[in-house]
């Protein structure tokens, strides 16, 4: 199993993704789906990793062909492309992905309006990674195609998402190791085809039980968990402080 640590992002706060980017994890994955990431904050946000060579991703709001093509544009390693029903979807996801002869990306990368070099059409296919989410019965039904579809890179469960629409929750998602379960299904589809599995976990307990599937690439936790773990750990810290003499400024302050 193939294991990698990233960092699920739902801000567009570019010196927030910054500190993060340098903070050990593999790759970030910037949410524009349910974050504040627009075409603008894209633009930034991707003007601003670039500097630092990080491999981020983008989880694009739909199987738009114009939001991937975006999001490669602005550097992106790769996209995850959400709420996928169907093979039919999958293979659009990976057109956008790739230019021709391989598929149907335009041209129109942003580095160079930052100075920057445009990179090789045949390098960039050849890097890029097309993550198709499993997050809908449809495409758990189609899974097995889905993951034969040239292009699809790797598939990511959403298992939030997946957990909704089954109707169960993601503890019982997570618990399932029967092997006909959902993640037996996907992990078994990904490992035919040869590609690469992925999932947010969003909490380390969650990726251990994910890693104990058999999904080893794995955004852990998010940029929100980890500034409220980082405020909580402070206030335990400083608990003492809290508990003893009444509070107020320092003399002279
Ligand atoms: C899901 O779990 O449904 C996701 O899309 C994770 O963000
Ligand atoms: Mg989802």
């Amino acid at each position: 199993m193939e294991t990698s640590r990233g960092i699920w992002t739902s801000t567009a706060d570019a010196d927030l993704l910054l500190r993060l980017a340098g903070s050990g994890f593999d790759w970030l994955a910037l949410d524009a789906q349910h974050g504040p990431v627009d075409r603008a904050a894209l633009h930034r946000l991707g003007r601003a990793l670039a500097a630092t060579h990080t491999a981020f991703l983008v989880r694009v709001p739909s199987v738009d062909p114009a939001w991937i093509g975006a999001a490669l544009d602005a550097g992106a390693s790769g996209v995850v492309v959400p709420s996928v029903t169907s093979a039919a979807d999958a293979e659009r996801a990976a057109l956008a992905s790739r230019y021709p002869p391989l598929g149907e990306r335009s041209w129109g990368p942003f580095p160079p309006l930052w100075g920057g070099a445009a990179p090789d059409p045949e390098v960039a296919n050849e890097l890029v990674r097309c993550w198709v989410m499993v997050e809908t019965p449809g495409a758990l039904d189609e899974v097995d195609a889905i993951a034969a579809t040239p292009g699809v890179d790797g598939l990511f469960v959403g298992p939030l998402d997946l957990a909704l629409s089954l109707g169960t929750s993601v503890e019982a998602l997570l618990d399932d190791d029967s092997p006909d379960g959902p993640l037996a299904r996907i992990v078994r589809a990904a490992e035919r085809q040869g590609i690469l599995v992925g999932a947010f976990a969003g909490r380390p307990d969650a990726a251990r039980r994910l890693r104990d599937h058999g999904i080893g690439f794995l955004a852990v936790t998010t940029d929100v968990a980890v500034v409220a773990a980082g405020v909580r750990a402070v206030l335990d810290a400083d608990a003492d402080a809290d508990s003893g003499t009444e509070a107020g400024p320092a003399d002279g302050a």
